[in-house]
């Protein structure tokens, strides 16, 4: 198995993992679901056991893969353990019998992960078999990590880009995930490769394409003799292999204190092929990937030499990408829990979702 299969297999035991453990609600049933995963024979299992046939330069990376879709499917399954046992033990303090007539009937686990979830496994799954690590940061932010150590200095303009949510304790709700990169430079140092995805939040008037609170998933590379060509190649094969399908780019220059020089790279909408609708506001094209070259001032903020390195991020629209791979029209459906507009397909490996809002 290439590792791209690799990739995808495990990608869909994750889904599998998550997706069958909500219809188990014995202690026992889910030991043996968890030998059916993680066991010699399991599905990871005997992945784990087949790395040997691998060649040697890249049984590391294969292990890393797997290890860490392991890691994942465990702590599901650790949780929904965790989970019976408190509902055991709430129903022996109540005095519960066996037999409770008064209680309401049984009820079918309905839905599947949310399309931003699955999408965004779905990248981490690409971007780990590159070398990447994922790493997180919080959603409450200071100042500092939203904007300083960015090159955003308290009286730039550019601080109004992003209108922000202030808290009373003087921290934000982080705007943007870049505030990561710095975090990720003073953890790591140089050379570093990872990608950060997570909810971010602005004040801002909802539309189609615009909520409050969305997701991104930040990407930094840091190497010697990094360029804007590298960037470009990876963001097309990145959106082409979660789109499944060619996709056209365009890439314009864009504005950002903490990159130089910076871009915007659009995508055709999926929706319309480009022939122009509300959610691409008839342009044909969705502003998915604004990127560039990581400013001198962020790394030397992070304490990286840019006269060593050099290094290029991006910040991927993760919520506008699940909208076009998905068909989804109209981004407020994503938040609001009123799943009609939504028809999710409860079959493993690709919920099918069809959007009926206009
Ligand atoms: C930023 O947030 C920069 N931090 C991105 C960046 C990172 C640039 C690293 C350079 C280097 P921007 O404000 O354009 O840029 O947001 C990035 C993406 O998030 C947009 O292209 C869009 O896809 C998505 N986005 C922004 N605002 C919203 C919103 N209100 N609702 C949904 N998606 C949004």
């Amino acid at each position: 198995m290439t590792l791209d299969e690799l990739s995808k297999q495990l990608t869909k035991i994750e889904l599998q993992v998550a997706t069958g453990l909500r219809e188990l609600d014995q202690i026992d049933a889910v030991r043996s679901f968890e030998s059916s995963v993680l066991g010699k024979q399991g599905s990871i299992g005997l992945l784990l056991k087949n790395i040997r046939d691998y060649p040697p330069e890249e049984r590391g990376q294969v292990g890393q893969v797997i290890n860490s879709a392991k890691a994942k499917a465990k702590a599901i399954i650790d949780a929904r353990l965790n989970e019976i046992q408190r509902e055991a033990v709430e129903k022996e303090s109540q005095g519960a019998s066996d037999v409770d007539p008064t209680l309401p009937g049984g009820v079918e686990p309905l839905g599947s992960l949310h399309p931003v979830t699955m999408v965004q496994l779905e990248i981490e799954r690409i971007f780990e078999r590159f070398g990447f690590t994922v790493e997180t940061g919080p959603e409450m932010e200071s100042e500092f990590h939203n904007f300083d150590a960015l090159n955003i200095p308290a009286d730039h303009p550019a601080r109004d880009m992003q209108d922000t949510f202030w808290l009373n304790n003087g921290q934000v709700l982080r705007t943007h995930t870049s505030p990561v990169q710095h975090r990720a430079m003073k953890k790591f140092g140089a050379p570093l490769r990872i990608i950060a995805p997570g909810r971010c939040f602005r004040y801002e008037t909802l539309d189609a394409s615009h909520e409050n609170t969305f997701h991104q998933v930040e990407g930094l590379v840091i190497d010697r003799e990094i360029s804007i060509p590298n960037l470009i190649a990876m963001s097309k094969a990145l959106l082409q292999e979660v789109m499944q399908r060619e996709v056209k780019l365009r890439v314009r220059p864009g504005f950002f204190p903490f990159v130089e020089p910076g871009l915007e790279i659009d995508m055709n909408c999926q929706i319309c092929g480009g022939s122009g609708c509300a959610t691409c506001k008839h342009s044909g094209w969705v502003e998915i990937l604004p990127a560039g070259m990581v400013h001198p001032e962020v790394l030397r903020a992070g304490g990286i030499d840019p006269d060593q390195y050099s290094g290029f991020a991006f910040g991927l629209g993760l919520t506008r990408l699940a909208m076009m791979k998905y068909g989804i029209r109209d981004i407020r459906v994503l938040n609001n829990g009123d799943l009609r507009p939504i028809v999710c397909s409860q079959r493993l490996g690709g919920p099918i979702l069809v959007n009926k809002a206009s």
